[in-house]
């Protein structure tokens, strides 16, 4: 394994790694983003918010009632810090674990959970997997699955608003694995020479699947990339929201002023499987859970609150209460929302539709059906 890659443990701190939540809960100055506590608060209860939701979201997989989830446990800090640092005008280009982040920034509960089964008020009508919603009001790009196409289309957006004078910037989310792609270099190498606003933001969870990172590059960290294309490269605690907040900030804010992008490496780790498909038994060793379970990103920042008298037990029932009545609300409407009609395969393809696909949409219609099992 390369130590470098990794995080080093809280016993070993590297000077590399920009940190602003100290042990004592105090906060290093240099790092500190200025919240106030009801800023912090609410990112605290987004970031619970989103795990909660993805606890969830597994037992209904389980149950066999969604197809698939793929979630965010462990990396909140770096997902919702950095998506916080952001502006309304600005566009997130997601990889596929950030829910949170676009829950955050207003996408409505039901509109997510009705992608997550996918039925007729879906908005891709059950085209795409679930996780792979969109919202253009909420500045959230179509998710692609294919690794590292979101860079390109994110430097692409940036591009568009620095001729336009937008004002606008763009967040793009890409793994550690989306390093080895080649939209990583297309984009990352555009964006450089063109001094786009875009903030790169590669989550260094530890594995691309089953990958872990000593396989994926032969680089000490993924921030040194940042320097083959002449922009700035930083690593911060991906654990720490307050570090993530600032260096993101600080990202948005030298894209704004036309200096271009910066590269991001929030080392952080994926303590769930890829994906509701994956069993990482199969390949994780066991041992290596309990050091990140200790610095677990949303403990730490209700450490910060507590120690403040921000929060209580009482707040954190209460939270949690109001969590589980609206995602069991949002379930019971998805559920007895019926699935997409048939017909609208064909829809949303062609303004008219060649004559080809007429008679084959007849034929279908008027065919025998199987009843719905939905
Ligand atoms: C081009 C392409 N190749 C392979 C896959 C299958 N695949 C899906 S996710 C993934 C791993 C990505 O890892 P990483 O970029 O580190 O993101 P993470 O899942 O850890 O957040 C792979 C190989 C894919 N979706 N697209
Ligand atoms: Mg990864």
């Amino acid at each position: 394994m390369n130590p470098q890659v990794r995080t080093p443990s809280p016993s070993s701190p590297s000077s590399e790694i920009v940190s602003a939540l100290r042990p004592d809960g105090t906060l290093d100055p240099q790092h500190d983003p200025g919240l106030s506590d009801q800023e912090v608060e609410f990112l605290y209860r987004q970031m619970v918010t989103t795990r909660q939701m993805d606890e969830r979201l597994v037992m209904l997989q389980r149950q066999g009632r969604i197809g698939f989830h793929v979630g965010s446990l462990g990396e909140e800090a770096a997902i919702l810090g950095s998506a916080f640092a952001m502006q309304k005008q600005d566009f997130l280009f997601p990889c596929y674990r950030e829910f949170g982040a676009a829950l955050m920034r207003g996408l409505p509960l039901q509109h997510f959970i009705d992608n997550m089964f996918g039925n007729a008020n879906d908005t891709v009508q059950g085209r795409q997997m679930p996780n792979h919603t969109t919202c253009r009001e909420v500045g959230w790009c179509s998710i692609s699955s294919p690794v590292g196409t979101q860079i390109t289309q994110a430097v692409g957006f940036a591009w568009a608003a620095k001729i336009k004078k937008t004002n606008a910037s763009a967040l793009v989310y890409f793994g550690d694995g989306a390093t080895s792609s080649s939209d990583f270099h297309s984009g990352v190498n555009f964006a450089g020479v063109f001094k786009v606003p875009c903030v790169l933001l590669c989550r260094n969870n530890g594995w691309a699947i089953s990958v872990p990172v000593e396989r994926q590059t032969a680089t000490k960290t993924f921030a040194e990339k940042a320097a083959a294309y002449g922009i700035p490269g930083v690593r911060v605690d991906g654990n720490d929201l307050f570090a993530v907040v600032d260096v993101t900030r600080k990202a948005r804010e030298r894209g704004e002023r036309g200096e271009g992008p910066t590269l991001i490496e929030a080392i952080t780790y994926r303590m769930g499987g890829h994906s509701t498909s994956d069993d990482p038994k199969a390949y994780r060793p066991a041992d290596q859970l309990a050091p990140w379970a200790d610095r677990d990103p949303i403990e730490r920042v209700r450490d910060y609150l507590s120690r403040r008298g921000a929060w209580d037990e009482a707040r954190e029932s209460a939270l949690v209460a109001d969590i589980d009545a609206r995602f069991r609300e949002a379930v019971s409407i998805a559920e007895r929302t019926p699935a997409p009609p048939l017909e609208s395969i064909f829809s949303d393809v062609y303004e008219t539709a060649p004559w080809h696909l007429v008679e084959q949409r007849q034929q279908l219609l008027s065919g025998p059906r199987a009843p719905s099992s939905h």
